[in-house]
């Protein structure tokens, strides 16, 4: 494990760092320095949902106080530890549910858009995803346009957001079991906006007092997003945009270009990326931005809306969550352009120590003392032209001041559900038969879903490198999202030759199949891609009849936004054993906590963990693996060994 004072491994990101304290600007890293987590709201013992508090009742931190004692303290109504740590899990649970319910909203909405011929620019791309939707939402195919059926699938979805009564449209994607599970424990998602709303009202002061109706009701909520706002996003964003293949990209500091405008498109949603990747292509924008004196347009993509647009058209990646102020601080960047989610506020502070513009671009997202321009799905041509001409015109303002850190490497992503499918059995038997049959027989011990946030309190990327190269040596296939596949792909393991750093098993499948052993499958949304494998490989057969009886387990190791807990929350919910990382945020009630932990297994078959150390969180994670690979009986399978003359010498004694 990398020294806690060591503020990351990746080499770019440790020389903008000594970058910025020579140009005398400040990051996230400082302030991580100067500002110390509180460690009442850290351990989910702070209450401030009304103005009688904020209310505090921290656990004993001083040996005469007995847990009995913590019991003891209440909130000024009465709250006690457990229901105070309850709300606040169900909080994060909701806030996560709603960023990725609202991402979906605006999708739906531009689909609509799309189907009406009211977008230009935009398009369906993937007609056969279109038509497969179609067949499983009823709607009518026939003779009917790409347009009418597009609409009609919108609509239909659209009503997932406000549905009062029954079940989201993709709940009867999950194993039959499973959906019988969410019957019987009263979960099963009505409304996305519904289960959000319902978590709000029941944390409200005064309301749900009982530690597991709120999990309850969280749970509900987290089903929400990965099985309806997450998956709605996703599913459709395929449809119009293209559904990933795997495509050659490169990442980290290193791809910005000393002699183009650079231009950063960070945040989210993939709407404004896909226009801005087509317009910065345009030959009169290039031309234009020679006029400056540049050579060219280099569009470089941060936090999930890189995924989004590496995942379809292979464009680099600067970085994860915490080297955004960083790709300012190389001196070379004209333009950050950014929308929704995970945003750093510093950023308008560290653009000022250069000359790069911070443009804010939706209604929901403005930050003091960024340029504001409105991005309009329904005219989105000309605002990404004029966006991109913004860039332009600060190209000529550079300070002298430039380095881009000569550090980048080589990755292949673009692993949604379809590829695997098809790269497993190919064209004519595109199935997970493979894959199964690699389980059983042991070459592949299970599979892992390692996803999630950076986190400044933690040395930067070191948990995802170190647990992901342990996990693959113990022959389990990783599959990645969001600001944790890009810690991999930086350290070289999205490439086929990172089979050398697998187990010998895993290593001889991915050389056949021609794969690396840790695929990267997109952005934070696209953790439902993860749901729809591990569903699929439940319906292929030989792997027990729920995602709970399946070898696998997630983990979250460096997290830090709401909408990691809600996505944890998901998986446990959907039967996945779900470590984090950093902290966790219910300790300060044992009794939440240990439900959380241990008795919610009981109702669902995933549980959560806490772990610090990257190692243990493996050994927990292979524990939890081989569990499930002994219930089902294929752990003999794994134990054959080859014995060499000494051993064979032995047996022979
Ligand atoms: Fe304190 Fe209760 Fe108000 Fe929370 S709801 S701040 S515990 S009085
Ligand atoms: S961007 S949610 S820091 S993964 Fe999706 Fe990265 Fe976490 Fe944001």
């Amino acid at each position: 494990m990398a020294d806690k004072e060591v503020k990351s491994i990746d080499q770019a990101t440790l020389e903008m760092i000594e970058k910025a304290h020579q140009d005398g600007c400040s990051t996230v890293f400082d302030r991580a320095d100067n500002m110390k987590p509180c460690p009442i709201g850290a351990e989910g013992s702070c209450c401030k949902n009304c103005a009688m508090g904020p209310c505090r009742v921290p656990m004993a931190k001083n040996k005469e106080e007995t847990a009995e004692d913590h019991k003891k303290r209440k909130g000024v109504c009465g709250a006690t530890v457990e229901t105070i740590a309850a709300r606040n899990f169900a909080r994060m649970v909701a806030a996560g549910t709603s960023a990725h319910g609202d991402h979906a909203r605006r999708v739906v909405e531009l689909f609509h858009a799309v189907a009406e011929g009211k977008a230009p620019g935009y398009q369906i791309k993937d007609e056969q995803k279109l038509l497969q939707l179609a067949l499983e939402l009823g709607v009518k195919i026939g003779d009917r346009s790409n347009q009418e059926i597009a609409r009609d699938i919108a609509e239909i979805l659209r009503e997932d957001f406000g549905r009062q009564e029954g079940q989201l449209s993709f709940i009867k994607r999950a194993p039959l079991k499973r959906q019988e599970i969410w019957r019987q424990n009263g979960v099963t998602p009505r409304g996305i906006d519904r289960e959000v709303v319902e978590t709000m009202h029941r944390t409200h002061m005064g309301v749900d007092q009982d530690y597991q109706s709120l999990i309850k009701q969280a749970t509900r909520t987290a089903l929400a997003d990965g099985w309806g706002g997450s998956m709605v996003g996703t599913e459709l964003q395929d449809v119009m945009f293209g559904t990933p293949s795997p495509v050659l990209s490169q990442i980290n500091l290193g791809v910005l270009k000393e002699e183009d405008v650079n231009i950063i498109i960070h945040g989210h949603e993939p709407a404004l990326a896909e226009m801005l990747a087509v317009v910065s292509q345009d030959p009169s924008i290039i031309a234009y931005a020679k006029t400056k004196g540049a050579k060219g347009i280099n569009l470089v993509g941060m936090c999930c809306t890189a995924n989004e647009i590496l995942m379809r058209h292979g464009i680099p990646t600067g970085g994860n969550f915490l080297q955004q102020e960083l790709a300012i601080v190389t001196g070379a960047v004209e333009a950050m352009i950014v929308d929704v989610q995970c945003i750093m506020q510093g950023l308008t502070d560290v653009a000022q120590c250069y000359h790069t513009k911070l443009i804010t671009t939706d209604e929901r997202a403005h930050i003091t003392g960024s340029t504001f321009i409105h991005f309009d799905d329904l005219n989105a041509i000309e605002i990404s032209k004029n966006i991109i001409k913004t860039a332009i015109d600060n190209f000529p303002n550079r300070h002298k001041n430039i380095r881009i850190p000569q550090v980048k490497s080589d990755m292949v992503a673009g692993f949604s559900h379809e590829t695997i499918t098809y790269l497993l059995g190919g064209m004519f038997r595109a199935s997970y038969r493979p894959l199964n049959d690699n389980i059983i027989n042991g070459r592949i011990r299970g599979v892992a879903g390692v996803v999630g946030c950076n986190n400044a309190r933690v040395t930067h990327d070191d948990l995802h490198v170190t647990l992901v190269k342990e996990l693959i040596k113990n022959d389990v296939l990783v599959l990645q999202t969001g600001c944790s596949a890009m810690a991999t792909a930086k350290a070289g393991l999205m490439v086929p030759e990172a089979s050398k750093f697998a187990g010998e098993g895993l290593a001889s499948v991915c050389e056949t199949v021609g794969i690396p052993p840790v695929l990267h499958l997109g952005a934070c949304v696209d953790n439902c891609r993860i749901l729809t494998a591990a569903t699929a490989m439940v319906k292929e057969g030989g792997l027990g009849d729920d995602l709970s009886d399946l070898p696998v387990a997630g983990c979250a190791p460096e997290w830090m936004s709401e909408k990691a807990v809600a996505i944890g929350h998901y998986f446990v919910a959907s039967g996945v054993y779900t470590v984090f990382g950093v902290t966790w945020p219910t300790v300060g009630s044992k009794e939440v906590t240990d439900y959380l932990f241990k008795d919610i297994e009981n109702s669902y078959g995933g549980m959560w963990d806490f772990e610090m150390d990257p190692y243990k969180m493996a050994q927990k994670m292979i524990a939890h693996i081989d569990k499930k690979r002994k219930a089902l009986g294929i752990d003999k399978a794994r134990e054959r060994v080859l014995y060499d003359m000494a051993m064979r010498r032995d047996l022979e004694k």
